[in-house]
């Protein structure tokens, strides 16, 4: 997923055949999967092309001052107190490169709240410590088909016992969120007890989980996966231990598979 660009700018040497979560010395973003990730992608490196500029600027005026105009060689002294045109440039310049990062800038958070008449909404509740998820309004269902289950982390225990290959210690889960892809999803957050967070940085969503108040957040996945996210709010002390795998899959299966009623795992 990563292009030329990103590769030169974030080498973040990610095993993308153990999924879409974080890795050793990583850097950079994970991959993105969706649009609003993507969209959060570009304006990094936007802001990254102008910082980085910036930089370069400022450095190199710094460098010619310190060599021009040390006490010891201060022959190439200006005889000049005031410029117009130098305090015009120096204001306008900075002005217009706020502009051309406000402008982009807006237009990606409005992006963000966009909600396009959903298919599908996914409740997500936090517990301390534990996510539990809720299914109801999937088109082919009746009203006896909710979907609603806990997902708790896989302890060390439970992953000695079974086969466990190329799991993530402190990142599995006993059940997986599945959602489809190609499809636009809502997603309703709110908490049980304390504030949470769910957070999946390849999908660009970090949601507050505030008891008494319901956030919503809109989802658009572009290709099917294993993401992993963990909860994002100091939550207690089990707060490291709250981890979300969410399974995309593309959405025929996925209609068969809450057709069929199967248990996640
Ligand atoms: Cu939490």
């Amino acid at each position: 997923m990563l292009n030329i660009y990103s590769a030169l700018i974030f080498p973040t040497f990610t095993f993308d055949w153990l999924g879409d979560s974080a890795s050793m010395y990583q850097l950079g973003f994970q991959d993105p999967a969706t649009t609003t990730m993507e969209g959060i992608y570009l304006f990094n490196l936007h802001l990254l092309f102008v910082i980085i500029s910036i930089v370069i600027l400022v450095g190199w005026l710094l460098f010619i001052i310190l060599r021009n105009f040390t006490e010891l060689d201060n022959s190439q002294v200006a005889n000049f107190t005031h410029s117009n045109a130098l305090e015009i440039v120096w204001t306008s310049i900075p002005a217009l490169i706020l502009l051309s990062l406000a402008s982009p800038s807006f237009s990606l958070l409005y992006s963000l709240d966009e909600i396009s008449n959903p298919e599908l909404t996914l409740k997500i509740l936090g517990h301390q410590w534990y996510w539990s998820y809720e299914i109801s309004d999937f088109n082919s269902c009746s009203d006896t088909q909710n979907l609603k289950y806990s997902s708790y982390m896989l302890t060390d225990e439970a992953l000695k016992e079974n086969s466990s290959i190329g799991f993530f210690r402190n990142l599995e889960t006993n059940k997986r969120v599945v959602l489809p892809t190609n499809t636009h999803l809502r997603l309703l957050i709110t908490a049980v007890d304390v504030l949470h967070s769910w957070t999946i940085p390849s999908f660009g969503v970090k949601v507050d989980a505030c008891p008494g108040r319901l956030n919503q957040a809109n989802l658009f996945i572009k290709r099917f996966g294993v993401f992993f996210g963990q909860c994002s709010e100091i939550c207690g002390v089990n707060h490291g231990f709250m981890p979300i795998v969410l399974l995309a899959m593309p959405s025929v299966q996925y209609h068969y598979l809450i057709m069929s009623n199967l248990e996640f795992n």
